[in-house]
C-alpha cells in the first residue's frame, strides 16, 4: 500500500545539502564579477547641492561611476508603488539614484563599480557630496504635528487616511455599561535576514539576453521591472533567485534600486556585475516594519462581551511608501481576530517620516493589531475581574457561524470573510497543553522562591493565500523522475519537500524521485511571489492541479495501451496499474516515453540509449489530436479570496524582583492551519515566528534620534534574540481544512510571529501587577514601570 505523503512530517529533502554547506547563496556566484559599493546619505533630510566624482576616478580598479545624472530613460523616473490603492492619494517612492533630495539615512545616491568590493569602497569614500541639510522629521508625533514636510509638496506628511467599519462603534460605546480607553505603542523593527539583499547579473553580448540572480522573493517581478526599466523584452531577460538566507518580507520590495543598477551596468560594461548589502546597509537602506501607535475605544457589557470597538492608528511609513497601505490595511482588518465584533470603526494615518521606508515584515501589521486587540480583552478580563480566557471565549465567533463576514475589505480587496476554524476547541486544547488552571501553584512555587510568575495568552486570525494566483508545472521525465516548477521563490519554507509530497500523493510515486524548482525564471514564468503564508495555498494548489492534470494523461495513455477502461486504472508505486490486478501495470517512465513523438531512451538490459521516432505500434500516432506532446501538465490556481488560519499562544516568564530581568519559563502555541502538508515543517515555521516574536517583544527597536540618525545600526547595540533567549515551544495543531482550495490548506509561515508581543506582554503584566501597553519591553523599562507604580501604589506584587 502506497502511503499518503500530505500529512507525513518527512525530513526537508533540502536540508542534507544546505547542512553539507552546498547551499548556493548570492555571494556565492559571480567570483569574475566587478563589484559595487553605494554612496548613500549621512542625513536624514537634505538637498544635493553638488556631486563631486573627481576623487574616485584615481583609485587602482575603479570602473565606473553613476549618479543620477547618469540615467537613461526610464531610470529616471521614480520606482513604482507596488501595490497602489485609492485612499494613497500621495505616493511617493525612491529614484534609483536621488535626484536633488534625500529624505532618509541610507538613500542611495551614487553608485562605484570597481574589480572588487574594497576597491569600490575606496572609491566611494573619495565621492564628495555637498549637502544642504533640512529639518528632519523623526515619530508619529512630530510627523503628525507636519511642523516640517518630509515632501514639500505634502505639507502635512499624511500619505494616506483611510476610515473601515460597519455598524456605529460610537454610538454603541456611548451606550456601553462599560467603557475602556487607552493608548498602545509598538516599536520599529526589521526582517534581519543572516544574507542581505544581493545581485548579480550578466549581459551575454552574442545571445543579446540578460541573465540576473537575486535574492528576491519575487523573481518574476524582479525580472518584469529590470526589462521594463531596461527596455529589453522579457523573452531576453532571465532572473533566477538562488538560495537565499532569509528574507522575512523585505526580500518582497521590487525592484530594489541596486536590483536595476546591477544589470544595467552589466550590460553597459559587457561584464558581469555584482551587489552584496552589508549590515549596516541592511539597517538603513532596506525597510522596516512595525512602528505603530494605536488608540482603542471599547464598550462592553458585564460579561465582557465587546459591543464597540473604534481604533486609530498612526502608522509611520518612513520616507517612501513603495509598498502602499498593507500594512496599515492589514491591523486595520486582521485586529478583529476570532471576535465577533458587530459594531466596528479603524481609521489610520499613514505618515512620511525621514526614516528608513516601511514595508511588510513577517506577521505584516498582525502583531499590531494581535497587541491591540488582546491587550483590550485582558483589560475588559481585569475590569470585570473575569478569567481572560473566559472573556475570549464569551466572545469567540462559533464553528457553526463558518464562513463569518466582516462587512471590511481585505488586503485583497476582497471580502473579509473567515473560511474556518473552531475558537473554543483551539483555546480548549491550548489550556491543556499549557495547563492554564494549573498554573496557581506554579506560581505560588515561583513566589516561595522568591521569583515572580505570571501567564498570559493572546490569539489571532491571519489571512494567508492571497491571490491573485501561482501556478505549477510537473514533467515525467523517462528517466523517472518527476520535474516540478513555480514561479514563486523559496527563503527557507521547505517548499522543495512540501511540494514533492502533494505530487508524490497524486502521481503514486516516490517522493525521492520529485524535484522541485522554485524562483526561476526559466522554468515557471508567471509568478507573484512568497510572502503574506500564500505559498502552500497558492503554489500547492495549483501544483496538485498540475499533476491531476498529468495523472489523467497518464491514466488515457495507460488506457489505451492495456485496453482497458481509465475508471479501473490507479496510480502507485510508479506505475499505472489495474485496480485489483497489480501487475497489469504499466511504469510511468514508459508512458512518458511514450508520450513524447522524438522519443529517446535508455534500455538497462542492453545498456545502451536508443532513439525512434516510430510510435511503438505505428498505427496510433503518439500525439492525438487532442493530446499534447510530452507527459506533463501546467495549471494555475487562483482563490476567490484568502483563506484563514489561526492560533492561539500562551507564554509563561518569570520575573527577577529585583533586578526586573525578564524569562521566558513556557511557550505553547495551538495552531490551525487546515490540512497539513508536513507537520514537521510547519512546527518549524512555528518556532522561527516565535524567535521573532520573542525578538519583537523584549528586545527589538530602531532608536532613532531627533535628526533622524539610526543609533543602534549595528548587531552589538540592535538586538536579537540567539538561540538562548528562545524558548522551547510545545505546539499542537488542530486542523480545520479550508473550503476553498482543494488540499484544504491554509498558510503557517506566519503564525508564530503575530501573537509574541500580546502574550509576553500579558504574561508580565500578569507576574508584576503593572499595566503594560508599549512594546518592546527589557528590564529596564519593566524596571521603571514597576518604580513608578509602586509609587502609585498600584503594584500587588
Ligand atoms: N505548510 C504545510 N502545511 C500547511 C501550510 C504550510 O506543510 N497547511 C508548509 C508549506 O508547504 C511551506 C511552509 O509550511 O513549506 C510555509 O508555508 P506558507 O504558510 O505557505 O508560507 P510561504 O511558504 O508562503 O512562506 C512565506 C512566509 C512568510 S510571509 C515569511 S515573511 C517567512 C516565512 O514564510 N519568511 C521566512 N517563513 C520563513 N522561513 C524562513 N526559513 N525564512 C524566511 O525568510
Amino acid at each position: 500500500m502506497t502511503t499518503r505523503m500530505v500529512g507525513a512530517p518527512v525530513p526537508r529533502k533540502e536540508d542534507p545539502r544546505l547542512l553539507r554547506g552546498e547551499g548556493r547563496f548570492l555571494d556565492d556566484l559571480g567570483h569574475d564579477a566587478y563589484e559595487v559599493a553605494m554612496v548613500r546619505s549621512p542625513h536624514a533630510h537634505a538637498r544635493i547641492r553638488d556631486i563631486d566624482v573627481s576623487g574616485a576616478l584615481d583609485v587602482d580598479g575603479l570602473v565606473a561611476v553613476i549618479t543620477y545624472e547618469d540615467l537613461p530613460g526610464r531610470l529616471r523616473a521614480p520606482l513604482p508603488v507596488l501595490i497602489p490603492h485609492p485612499a494613497l492619494t500621495a505616493p511617493r517612492t525612491q529614484y534609483v539614484l536621488a535626484k536633488d533630495e534625500v529624505n532618509h539615512v541610507g538613500e542611495a545616491v551614487a553608485m562605484v563599480v570597481a574589480t572588487d568590493r574594497y576597491l569600490a569602497e575606496d572609491a566611494a569614500e573619495r565621492i564628495v557630496v555637498e549637502y544642504e541639510e533640512l529639518p528632519a522629521v523623526v515619530g508619529h508625533e512630530v510627523a503628525k504635528a507636519a511642523e516640517h514636510a518630509v515632501h514639500e509638496d505634502i505639507p502635512d506628511n499624511v500619505a494616506a487616511t483611510l476610515t473601515q467599519g460597519f455598524g456605529d462603534a460610537p454610538g454603541r460605546i456611548e451606550a456601553a455599561p462599560h467603557r475602556l480607553s487607552f493608548r498602545l505603542d509598538i516599536e520599529r523593527s526589521a526582517s534581519m535576514p543572516m544574507e542581505g539583499r544581493g545581485v548579480w547579473a550578466r549581459w551575454d553580448a552574442d545571445d543579446q539576453r540578460l541573465r540576473m540572480y537575486s535574492s528576491t522573493q519575487t523573481p518574476t517581478s524582479v525580472r518584469a521591472a529590470v526589462a521594463t526599466l531596461l527596455e529589453l523584452p522579457f523573452a531576453q531577460v532571465e532572473c533566477i533567485a538562488p538560495d537565499i538566507g532569509g528574507g522575512f518580507g523585505v526580500k518582497i520590495v521590487h525592484p530594489w534600486p541596486e536590483e536595476v543598477l546591477v544589470p544595467f551596468m552589466a550590460r553597459e560594461l559587457g561584464h558581469e556585475v555584482k551587489f552584496t548589502e552589508d549590515r549596516y546597509e541592511h539597517f538603513v537602506s532596506a525597510t522596516h516594519e512595525r512602528g505603530q501607535v494605536q488608540w482603542i475605544d471599547v464598550g462592553f457589557d458585564d460579561d465582557g462581551r465587546i459591543l464597540g470597538l473604534d481604533v486609530r492608528l498612526l502608522h509611520d511609513h518612513g520616507a517612501y511608501i513603495p509598498y502602499g497601505l498593507i500594512v496599515p490595511i492589514v491591523t486595520s482588518t486582521q485586529l478583529l481576530g476570532p471576535y465577533r465584533i458587530t459594531d466596528y470603526r479603524v481609521t489610520f494615518d499613514s505618515l512620511y517620516t525621514n526614516t528608513t521606508p516601511v514595508t511588510p515584515y513577517r506577521g505584516a501589521g498582525r502583531p499590531q493589531g494581535c497587541f491591540a486587540m488582546e491587550r483590550t480583552i485582558d483589560r475588559i478580563a481585569a475590569h470585570l475581574g473575569k478569567d481572560r480566557t473566559e472573556v475570549r471565549a464569551r466572545n469567540f465567533i462559533q464553528p457553526d457561524e463558518m464562513p463569518y463576514a466582516f462587512d471590511l475589505m481585505f488586503q485583497d480587496g476582497r471580502d473579509y470573510t473567515y473560511d474556518s476554524g473552531d475558537f473554543p476547541a483551539s483555546l480548549a486544547k491550548l489550556k491543556a497543553l499549557v495547563d492554564w488552571d494549573g498554573f496557581a501553584a506554579r506560581r505560588a512555587a515561583a513566589e516561595a522562591d522568591g521569583r515572580l510568575r505570571g501567564i498570559g495568552l493572546a490569539c489571532y486570525v491571519e489571512g494567508t493565500g492571497v491571490g491573485p494566483y501561482e501556478g505549477g508545472h510537473v514533467l515525467v521525465e523517462p528517466s523517472g523522475k518527476v520535474q516540478v516548477a513555480t514561479g514563486l521563490s523559496t527563503q527557507g519554507q521547505g517548499h522543495q519537500t512540501a511540494f514533492a509530497q502533494v505530487v508524490a500523493d497524486e502521481l503514486g510515486v516516490d517522493l525521492q524521485d520529485v524535484e522541485v524548482v522554485t524562483g526561476d525564471t526559466r522554468r515557471f514564468q508567471y509568478a507573484v511571489g512568497t510572502f503574506a503564508s500564500r505559498a502552500a495555498v497558492m503554489s500547492g494548489n495549483a501544483i496538485h492541479l498540475a499533476a491531476r492534470k498529468v495523472k489523467e494523461k497518464a491514466l488515457k495513455l495507460a488506457s489505451e495501451a492495456l485496453e482497458v477502461d481509465e475508471e479501473d486504472l490507479e496510480l502507485a508505486e510508479g506505475h499505472v496499474r489495474v485496480i485489483g490486478s497489480p501487475d497489469t501495470a504499466i511504469p510511468l517512465p514508459l508512458l512518458a516515453t511514450m508520450s513524447n513523438p522524438l522519443r529517446y531512451a535508455f534500455d538497462e538490459q542492453a545498456a545502451q540509449a536508443t532513439q525512434f521516432a516510430t510510435p511503438a505500434d505505428p498505427s496510433k500516432p503518439p500525439v492525438g489530436d487532442d493530446d499534447e506532446p510530452g507527459l506533463e501538465g501546467t495549471d494555475y490556481y487562483s482563490p476567490v479570496r484568502s483563506t484563514f488560519a489561526n492560533g492561539m499562544h500562551a507564554v509563561e516568564v518569570e520575573i527577577d524582583p529585583d533586578t526586573s530581568d525578564i524569562r521566558i519559563v513556557r511557550y505553547a502555541v495551538v495552531h490551525d492551519c487546515g490540512t497539513l502538508i508536513n507537520p514537521t515543517i510547519v512546527q518549524g515555521q512555528v518556532f522561527g515566528g516565535v524567535a521573532q516574536g520573542v525578538g519583537g517583544a523584549l528586545y527589538e527597536r530602531m532608536v532613532y534620534d531627533e535628526r533622524g540618525q539610526l543609533t543602534n545600526a549595528s548587531f552589538m547595540d540592535f538586538l536579537i534574540p540567539y538561540a538562548t533567549e528562545v524558548p522551547a515551544v510545545d505546539v499542537d495543531h488542530l486542523e480545520t481544512p479550508s473550503p476553498l482550495n482543494p488540499l484544504g490548506v491554509k498558510g503557517a509561515g506566519e503564525a508564530g510571529v503575530i501573537p509574541g508581543s500580546a502574550a509576553i506582554a500579558a504574561a508580565i503584566e500578569d507576574a508584576t501587577g503593572v499595566t503594560i501597553s508599549a512594546m518592546p519591553l527589557g528590564p529596564s523599562e519593566l524596571h521603571a514601570l514597576r518604580l513608578e507604580a509602586t509609587a502609585a501604589g498600584e503594584e500587588g506584587a
